[in-house]
């Protein structure tokens, strides 16, 4: 035999172990070793793009515990990033893209926190069959039909029959394809999961609706350590400084909103003064047929803001909302003694980021304002109060929602930052 065959086989031979040990479970020789394992997880699809980040944060935490786990079918676990595509509440002028998390977040820091990679990641790891990529196990969670009835609020988890049809395409892709499908009532927190994944052989499992798995702690140290870990990306920051310097006299050193370069380098008591701009958040659209007595008129926004520009002795307002053109023109005729600003993005930003980029930049001026109200109940709210806590802004300039017409003014739930 020759001195080429020789080396083929060789390199054969290490090809076929080097694929094996992903497969190896507690029973085999070799599970020292951390076995490769992908979770996928899918949201309710009209869910929106903050709720859908909070869901992010409960596999992340899950993520995170099995990361560190020493059992070799836990600790592989890869969490696999479902693309944004789709979403309903999002505008396309075309057909639906598989838009990476690369652009709206900064990988890097979210890796710090939990074993994540992008769908395309996947994709160029995973072995193609005739150009369809097949997920092993797929587990829809439903609610325990009776749970209400009975008030049976235990955690627990069961295959049983599936109360929905099955969806049988994933992620709007049509080339991933699956090969067993179990519907899951549940009731608990996401961790609950590690016990079916010690139960299955299964290297690539997907969970869908994961948003009926709870948080294990809600506003705990870990779920902080997942939040602050969710940085949005530096193009869409930058964006943001620019606008902030260019429309509101707001910089991070003038404002002392400096933040590490790492998320694991930040302190408590940062104490920032914020840019000197009141920001609001102004929910408007499906909120205005759903929650009609909780949204104020304009004419009442306008009333509420004026007094705490005045309280504040401030002259800017910059406003975050979904609402039209005519919303906006109409509150800045009711605010004309002060500037009123509204972030616009350009056509080339629109067209790269999609409503989502736009969302995100609201959020992140919002977020270094001196104050803050936003709109009750709204997750959009939540995670600029989440950023603002996280910036160390005082309580009292944060947690503020606006008052309805009926002078309900709901209080906003103080979630305060742990570490
Ligand atoms: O993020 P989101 O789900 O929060 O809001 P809620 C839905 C979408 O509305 C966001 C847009 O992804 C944005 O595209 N949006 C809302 C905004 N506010 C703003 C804003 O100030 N600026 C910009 N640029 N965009 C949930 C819904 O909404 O409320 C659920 O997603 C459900 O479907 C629930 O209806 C009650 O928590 O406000």
């Amino acid at each position: 035999m020759g001195y080429q065959s020789i080396c083929l086989i060789f390199i054969f031979i290490k090809c076929y172990a080097s694929a094996n040990e992903n497969y190896c479970y507690s029973d085999n020789i070799k599970c020292d070793k951390k076995i490769n394992r992908y979770l996928f997880y899918d949201v309710n699809p009209p869910e929106g793009f903050n709720l859908r980040l909070d869901v992010y944060m409960r596999f992340a935490i899950l993520s995170n515990k099995m990361m560190k786990s020493s059992d070799p079918t836990l600790n592989g676990f890869k969490l696999v990033l479902p693309p944004w595509s789709n979403l309903i509440h999002w505008q396309y002028s075309d057909t639906p893209d598989h838009i990476p998390w690369g652009h709206y977040f900064d990988l890097d820091s979210l890796k710090r926190f939990a074993p994540v990679i992008e769908m395309y990641q996947f994709f160029n790891e995973h072995p193609k069959t005739y150009s369809r990529v097949t997920i092993d196990e797929v587990y829809t969670l439903q609610h325990f039909e009776d749970m209400f009835e009975t008030g049976n609020f235990e955690d627990r988890m069961q295959i049983d029959k599936c109360r929905k049809k099955q969806n049988i395409s994933f992620f709007f892709y049509n080339n991933i394809t699956a090969n067993n499908y179990h519907c899951l009532s549940y009731h608990g927190p996401v961790t609950k999961l590690v016990q079916l994944f010690l139960n299955t052989t299964a290297s690539s499992i997907l969970i869908n609706h994961g948003e009926v798995s709870l948080h294990e702690y809600f506003g705990n140290k870990v779920y902080w350590q997942a939040r602050r870990s969710l940085r949005y990306s530096k193009e869409l920051v930058d964006i943001a400084a620019d606008f902030r310097r260019e429309h509101l006299d707001s910089t991070d050193e003038k404002d002392k909103t400096l933040l590490p370069k790492n998320w694991e380098d930040e302190k408590p008591n940062r104490k920032p003064r914020g840019g000197p701009y009141v920001a609001i958040h102004l929910r408007r659209r499906d909120f205005l047929r759903s929650r009609s007595k909780e949204i104020p008129s304009l004419e009442n926004v306008a009333e509420q803001v004026s007094k705490t520009l005045q309280r504040l002795k401030l002259q800017t307002v910059f406003v975050a909302t979904d609402g039209s053109a005519k919303e906006f023109e109409h509150l800045s005729s009711l605010l004309s003694r002060y500037k009123v600003k509204r972030y616009t993005a350009s056509e080339a930003f629109r067209s790269k980021y999609k409503d989502g980029g736009v969302a995100i930049v609201d959020q992140i001026i919002c977020s270094h304002a001196r104050y803050f109200i936003g709109t009750h109940e709204s997750t959009f709210t939540f995670r600029i109060e989440e950023r603002r806590e996280i910036l160390g802004f005082d309580e009292d300039t944060t947690f503020n929602v606006f008052c309805s017409d009926d002078r309900n003014c709901p209080k906003s739930s103080v979630w305060k930052i742990v570490y």
